[in-house]
């Protein structure tokens, strides 16, 4: 424990407590100790990681390349660590998120299998008391939630889940120890990026693989390959020209060439010859071939024919091939997927898809699952049907602001922030990539950094200022909510049942939660709001008596 206090009844006192140990919790950590805070940091999970902890699945990999979804703030560190493949698979991220643990001296502020369950604002002393499932309570003056986006899996309601007899995994919750489908019949429920990582892989080792798919999804090839000394090298030489186009001029922090043009500027001919060029590159730049993708249905149907054209040149089965290809949502509008042989796999005799959009799964028995047409015997089930993403980790919590308001109540009708960094009616708490901000839409890491970043630097000015509490001012809270939904409303994105909406839990309100203007404008707004002495929040100078005793 690090330069903390304790209180008169004996509490543990630091200035801020951090909730989570993945990327944004760690470096949350180190930049805050740097600035002289005494920290705390509360880590559910036996290590740090945060969702790469925990999404251990088979074939579990970044979608963002590895030499871009990495922490840029230690050039030693970037210039050092050595990623071995194009995308990092899962054990390899983990290793990565250990040795800047290690390398950063972070454990030793970090108490690990530990939940925060309550968080309340004690307005008469402008103190949070937060209390840990070990029982404790802990005073401090700031909370920073780095509970990560995609970290609560959610279990699907189908009727009978408990009673099946093999075991049952989730994708996002994925046991430490080997699983070994040699010779099972496994059952696949759940056709998103971690359905679709994971199903070649299981397809290998399983006797059988039938894969339960209610919505396609579009997926672009990774192309992952090794990484060569002199590719590592090239990229290391240029990092300072990537990692400032990934900040403020690629709209979702990954670096690529910019297109200038809209999709029907070019002939059928040109733009299937660009389609192509990116399909064979692979990932996720396949967006970028064209600047109007997220925004017009034309352009967008496009990108949309020409990779459900791709499937059925690669699914040999007819039936299989119309069954995976997407037509419910404009390519792009849910995050798109980045595989490796997915679509092959449906080639091989030991794999089935099946459809349970026309046909839903009615239950699951002992030993298999009924739909409403058929009934699979199965050995061992893969949940792979997502998360509760960006709020859900947050609704865990019951935290409790001004006026005994708790924010599960006041979020009822959906997420309501300024910046996506402060909810107003919740004093000195702070979110990181919370809904309001980039977030999700973007490459984790440039937008965790900037937040970070921009929290360190804010505390700092209030320490340096004498000042005790901030807060999100009501009126630049809903003008900030008006202008997300806004952007957001002028792109196809709302059009799909995304998790980006909620939509993909049942009764969640419906509403578009990331910023979707753009990293680098986001990043300028809240430069501004800095600069401007934090325009739109509300900030409140210590009492004299406590004014020493404020940090
Ligand atoms: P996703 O993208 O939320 O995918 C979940 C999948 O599970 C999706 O195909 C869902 O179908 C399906 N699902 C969810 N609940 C059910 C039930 N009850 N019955 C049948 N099918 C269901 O989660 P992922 O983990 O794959 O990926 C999340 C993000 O992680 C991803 O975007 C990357 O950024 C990394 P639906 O589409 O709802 O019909």
């Amino acid at each position: 424990m690090s330069a903390s206090e304790t209180s008169k009844q004996g509490h543990e006192r630091y200035d801020v407590v951090v909730v989570g140990a993945g990327f944004a919790g760690m470096y949350m950590l180190h930049r805050l100790r740097d600035l002289g805070f005494s920290v705390r940091v509360y880590e559910q999970g036996g290590g740090v990681g945060g969702t790469w902890y925990w999404n251990r699945y088979p074939g579990a990999r970044c979608d963002v390349e590895s030499m871009q979804y990495s922490y840029s703030f230690s050039d030693d560190l970037q210039q050092e660590w050595d990623w071995s493949e194009r995308y990092a698979p899962q054990p390899e991220i983990l290793k990565y998120a250990n040795h800047v643990a290690d390398r950063f001296g972070l454990r030793v502020d970090i108490q690990f299998n530990t939940r925060v369950d309550r968080a309340a604002f004690d307005e008469a002393e402008n103190i949070w008391r937060v209390t840990t499932s070990d029982g404790k309570t802990i005073i401090t003056r700031f909370v920073v939630l780095a509970t990560g986006c995609l970290s609560n899996a959610r279990m699907p309601d189908i009727n009978g889940l408990e009673s099946f007899e093999g075991p049952v995994y989730h994708t996002g919750n994925w046991p430490h120890e080997p699983v070994d489908f040699t010779g099972l019949r496994v059952g696949l429920i759940g056709t998103g990026s971690s359905g679709i990582q994971s199903t070649p892989v299981i397809a290998e080792q399983a006797k059988h693989l039938t894969v339960f798919q209610r919505t396609a999804n579009f997926s672009i090839p990774a192309r992952n390959a090794k990484l060569t000394p002199e590719e590592r090298q090239a990229f290391r030489e240029k990092y300072p020209e990537v990692r400032h186009f990934a900040r403020w001029e690629a709209r979702n922090g990954i670096y690529t060439e910019l297109p200038d043009r809209g999709a029907l500027d070019d002939g059928a001919n040109e733009r299937r010859s660009k389609y192509e060029g990116r399909w064979q590159r692979g990932g996720l730049t396949f967006m970028s071939v064209y600047n109007d993708l997220a925004m017009s249905r034309p352009a967008n149907d496009t990108a949309a024919e020409f990779v459900r054209g791709k499937i059925a040149e690669i699914v040999a089965d007819p039936k299989a091939a119309a069954l995976l290809q997407p037509r419910s949502h404009p390519i792009g509008t849910k995050r798109i997927c980045i595989d490796t042989d997915y679509f092959a796999t449906f080639n091989r005799d030991n794999v089935t898809l099946v459809d349970i959009k026309s046909s839903p799964i009615e239950e699951i028995l002992p030993h298999g699952l009924r739909t409403a047409t058929a009934t699979y015997e199965l050995d061992a089930l893969v949940l792979a049907t997502g998360f509760d993403a960006m709020t859900g980790s947050v609704a865990k919590i019951d935290i409790g602001g001004r006026n005994g308001v708790s924010l599960n109540q006041k979020w009822s009708e959906g997420p309501k922030t300024y910046l996506g960094l402060m909810t107003a009616g919740f004093p000195n708490l702070f979110i990181i990539t919370g809904p309001g901000s980039p977030s999700v839409l973007s490459n984790m890491i440039v937008s965790i950094e900037q937040h970070v970043d921009w929290i360190a630097d804010c505390l700092g000015h209030l320490r340096s200022n004498g000042l005790e509490v901030m807060e999100a001012d009501t009126s630049a809270e809903e003008k900030w909510v008006a202008h997300v939904n806004e952007v957001a409303h002028g792109t196809l994105y709302p059009q799909a049942n995304s998790w980006y909406m909620g939509a993909n839990v049942p009764g969640k309100p419906r509403i578009f939660m990331p910023y979707i203007g753009g990293v680098g404008v986001y990043r300028q707004i809240c430069t501004d709001v800095a600069a401007k002495g934090y325009e739109g929040f509300v900030l409140t100078a210590a009492e004299q008596e406590r004014a020493a005793a404020v940090f």
